[in-house]
């Protein structure tokens, strides 16, 4: 049984949200009588006790359009910005510019032919945004981040994460598809056959970590899923513990592949509280793998890859399959792999 109690502090709570939607406050409009305002200034001043002993920034990202992504959230940070200003500046480079059709509006649909996004962004002392089935938005990256900012929410997904864009002056196109995105749909339509397939030619979802100079960590990720998917179905990239995970003092962990395996097993929350409990980076890659594998059955029949980062500036990279690679930094690396 519901207490009157609870009921009113849910419509109220309700009723901020409402009232901040209308306008979107900035975070410079808070009222700290409001429930809604007041959860997010506790976020804003969180206390941060982590540091980067070298003092050196870090950045990785999945894939090889981790490069030109690296190389933006790089100015960033060189310019003193913050993780969380990188990971975002960055994934926004690739949801603009992907020509592997798998990130941003000019990505493959769904079965139905209509391309739905998801995105996701965290910080290292908790506060995370995130949304899913959005379409139309060119950067839901940045729409993830402002879920975080202006809402007391952490995921939105479908035509209310649309409505809280328009409601934030964020533009909500009416969702079409490049000539070349509906060609390869058409062409897909006629066997329609629905087969994940391992690495899709080798670049996928881009997933973040940052590490600043001050020693912040954020974490973001961004993607349209898995081509020809069902109408609807959401991945692990817009799930804090499945797609991305960062957590001070210990670190982060992001993933890119079939979504489906990492939500099952909540891969970048394994991999971080492997990494709690003495893990470095790598073995908690592995042992994030390990566990997708031992969930999931035939590793053969999927790829998941798997990134960590901790606060001393450590990387660490481990894959189901061969075929992943990523960016440190401004090197395009190969992870290791479960299977050779
Ligand atoms: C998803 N994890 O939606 C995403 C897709 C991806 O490499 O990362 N593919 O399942």
């Amino acid at each position: 049984m519901q207490s009157t109690s609870d009921l009113s502090r849910r419509q109220a709570l309700y009723a901020v949200t409402l009232a901040s939607l209308a306008g979107c406050a900035t975070p410079a409009a808070r009222d700290p009588r409001n429930e809604s305002d007041r959860h997010a200034a506790s976020q804003a001043t969180t206390p941060m006790e982590s540091t980067n002993p070298t003092g050196k920034p870090v950045v990785l990202a999945t894939w090889s359009h981790g490069l030109p992504a690296n190389a933006r959230a790089l100015e960033v940070l060189a310019g003193r910005g913050s993780a969380l200003d990188a990971v975002e500046a960055g994934c926004r480079v690739v949801e603009l510019d992907c020509p592997d059709m798998t990130v941003g509006l000019g990505s493959r649909p769904d079965r139905d032919g209509v391309v739905t996004l998801d995105a996701a962004i965290m910080t290292d002392d908790g506060r995370a945004g995130c949304v899913a089935f959005v379409r139309g938005v060119a950067h839901p990256i940045s729409l993830a981040r402002l879920v975080m900012e202006r809402t007391p929410h952490v995921l939105l997904v479908g035509a209310g994460a649309e409505q809280f864009a328009r409601a934030c002056g964020v533009e909500v196109a009416e969702p079409t598809l490049t000539p070349e995105a509906e060609r390869q749909w058409r062409a897909w339509l006629v066997e329609r056959k629905y087969e994940p397939r391992i690495n899709i030619e080798n670049h996928d979802t881009i997933s973040m970590l940052a590490l600043d100079a001050s020693g912040r960590m954020a974490a973001a990720s961004t993607t349209s899923g898995l081509a020809y998917k069902m109408h609807g179905r959401v991945g692990d990239s817009p799930i804090i513990g499945a797609g991305v995970f960062v957590d001070a003092p210990v670190g982060g962990a992001i993933c890119t592949g079939l979504g489906e395996t990492v939500l099952r097993t909540l891969g970048a929350h394994l991999a971080v509280e492997a990494m709690r409990a003495g893990a470095s980076p790598q073995e908690a890659c592995e042992h994030a793998i390990a566990r997708i594998i031992a969930k999931n059955g035939d590793p053969k029949s999927y790829q998941v890859g798997m990134l960590a980062l901790d606060y001393a500036g450590r990387a660490g990279a481990f894959a189901v399959q061969k075929g992943f690679n990523y960016a440190l930094g401004t090197d395009l690396v190969d992870a290791p792999s479960k299977l050779g």
